[in-house]
């Protein structure tokens, strides 16, 4: 399948941090293995003058999510903190990029992208009518950004070569990538972009 990039289109890549990795907080298996390929595609829309958002959790110290609160999450993503930054890997470019943080009152989490967040404006100022989704968590918050764009009203691709799952319960992001297909989200690989 070939999908031709055009003016309406935008990367959306997902909280691609520290504790998401190996080695972090909250360890995505093998989340940095898809660095490379993440990086291939914000090249790509930087080069055709498109714009990539990456999005981050970024939570206080006390965030409801956490253990410590009644949570399910071990601590994780603290604003200003290393955990919270993004891997030393990705490529962030300079210009016509945009950071959306979430999750970040006390009182409420943010799996998608959109909740609480501007970059449902951010996207609408820019005539962007279909969003690239990739990055982690794709049972959580992968998956609840792209849902959060198809109800949005704009047409979801998945990048299906680009995305790690946490997998807490077997099968959950094989599931997820059911759902979001299910939905209406278009399962792409970086071949497939003209
Ligand atoms: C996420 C668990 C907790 C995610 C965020 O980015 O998918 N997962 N907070
Ligand atoms: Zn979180």
């Amino acid at each position: 399948m070939k999908v031709k990039l055009c003016s309406k289109d935008a990367l959306i890549v997902v909280d691609m941090q520290r504790d998401f990795m190996p080695g972090g907080a909250l360890p995505v298996p093998n989340g940095d293995a898809i660095i490379p390929r993440l990086n291939e595609y914000t090249r790509l829309f930087n080069e055709r003058g498109l714009p990539s958002f990456f999005t981050r959790d970024w939570h206080p110290p006390d965030h409801i999510s956490f253990r410590e609160q009644g949570g399910i999450w071990p601590s994780h993503c603290v604003q200003g903190t290393e955990g919270a930054m993004f891997h030393e890997d990705l490529f962030v470019p300079q210009d016509n990029r945009f950071i959306i943080s979430k999750g970040n009152s006390r009182d409420f989490d943010a799996y998608s992208g959109f909740q609480g967040t501007i970059l449902d404006s951010l996207l609408r100022e820019r005539g962007i009518k279909r969003v690239f989704v990739g990055g982690v968590a794709t049972d959580y918050c992968v998956r609840n950004t792209v849902l959060g764009a198809i109800n949005l009203g704009y047409q979801a691709f998945l990048l299906l070569d680009a995305i790690k799952g946490v997998d807490l319960n077997v099968g959950d992001s094989e599931r997820a990538v059911e759902e979001m297909l299910l939905a209406g989200a278009v399962g792409v690989q970086i071949e497939d972009l003209a």
